[in-house]
């Protein structure tokens, strides 16, 4: 599978049709339990916490998408931040975070896995060189969001990635924003690529998950381990969901980037609003390394609107076809003002957002609409 296109392994890979029926579609396999011949005699399945084969098939074509060996799907995307860290990390060890993050990720470091003595310290992971300098001898795991949440700030991860094999350091990449159509961290030397698949992977706002790929066996091997002995799996439907959008995320992305670069670039024109960030625009100050390392800029883009919080808060009170909405990477847009929403949990932190930002996951639809929508909405 691997010799093929990007488009053909999100429709074919691990995908084949059903070996019992010829099903074209991956069934459902709606089941909790597979019956054994004899005890621990059976055909690869025995209970599906440990495995079920709609979510093997969903393992299989993001590892293929991301360019991994091995793939792993979870409940949401926090479950597979979860596994992560309780598998490859323990009391003592450092993780060292990009200092713009989603707030739940914020969250877990700091309000579950602080106090039992698994640190977290946050740098700003534009600048290679700071994310050096602030590495310490117990420093097990770099964690970069590139495009970040929500300031849609990039992180070099090539050379990051490199800079942390010399220490010995594990380097993961949380790739939602970009989806692995638009960038491919192992490809670029990271270890681990994560996702909320609630995002682009699933593309339609209808399911939580998560997903991990690797090509590190070790590290494969005790996140598998951790899978099942924790426990956070996706059911079959939700894996079926998730694989079903996978199908048409190279097309997703390619109209997600398109409508977005036009978004910013009207909003960038827009006398209410004075700075806009999104990496597909030359101005966007990391724009020659989103061309180094990304293929597409996906379909996140923040501004900062003149007036603060309450002009933020009036914009996203006006729009209509922009539902007002946490998460993102649906065909539909979503508009949001993170500091009150999913970026609550920052809020006294370092990492806090100004109430001026807003956020808008630009989705598919005619984009003469949604410029339209935002011009009503910003009262010209
Ligand atoms: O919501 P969940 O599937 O558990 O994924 C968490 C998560 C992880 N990483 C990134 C970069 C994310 O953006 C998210 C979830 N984010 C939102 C819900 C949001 O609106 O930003």
């Amino acid at each position: 599978m691997h010799d093929y296109g990007f488009a053909t392994r999100a429709i074919h890979a691990g995908q084949d049709p059903d070996p019992a029926t010829g099903a074209v579609i991956v069934p459902i396999y709606q089941t909790s339990t597979f019956a054994q011949e004899d005890i621990g005699v059976h055909k690869g399945y025995e209970y599906a916490r440990s495995g079920n084969p709609t979510r093997s098939a969903l393992e299989t074509a993001i590892a293929a998408l991301e360019n991994g060996a091995y793939g792993l799907a979870f409940a949401s995307g926090l479950a597979a931040e979860t596994t992560v860290i309780l598998a490859l990390l323990k009391s003592g060890d450092h993780i060292l975070c990009g200092d713009d993050v989603y707030g739940g990720t914020y969250r877990l470091l700091m309000r579950v896995f602080d106090d039992k003595g698994i640190k977290a310290s946050f740098v700003d992971t534009s600048d290679p060189n700071k994310v050096a300098a602030a590495l310490r001898p117990e420093t097990r795991l770099i964690w970069l969001e590139t495009p970040t949440n929500p300031w849609l700030k990039l992180a070099d991860i090539a050379a990051i990635a490199s800079l942390a094999r010399e220490r010995d350091v594990l380097t993961l990449v949380d790739n939602t924003f970009a989806s692995p159509t638009c960038q491919r961290p192992l490809e670029l030397g990271a270890d681990i690529a994560l996702h909320s698949a609630t995002k682009y992977l699933g593309g339609h706002s209808d399911v939580v998950g998560g997903a991990i790929v690797t090509s590190n066996q070790d590290v494969y091997e005790r996140l598998k381990f951790v899978q099942n002995a924790a426990g956070g799996v996706p059911g079959p439907f939700d894996s079926w969901l998730v694989l079903r959008g996978l199908k048409t995320l190279s097309v997703r992305m390619r109209q997600h980037g398109e409508n977005a670069l036009a978004v910013a670039r009207f909003l960038q024109e827009h006398p209410a609003v004075e700075r806009v960030m999104y990496p597909g625009l030359p101005e966007h100050p990391q724009h020659q390394l989103a061309r180094r390392q990304m293929h597409g800029y996906s379909g996140m883009v923040s501004c900062i609107v003149r007036g603060g919080e309450a002009a933020a808060r009036s914009m996203v009170r006006g729009t209509r076809l922009f539902t007002l909405a946490e998460s993102l990477g649906g065909v539909e847009s979503l508009i949001e003002v993170p500091a009150a929403m999913t970026h609550a949990s920052v809020a006294g932190s370092d990492l806090e957002v100004p109430g001026g930002l807003v956020r808008l996951s630009v989705g598919i639809e005619d984009i003469d609409d949604l410029i339209a929508d935002l011009q009503q909405a910003l009262g010209s």
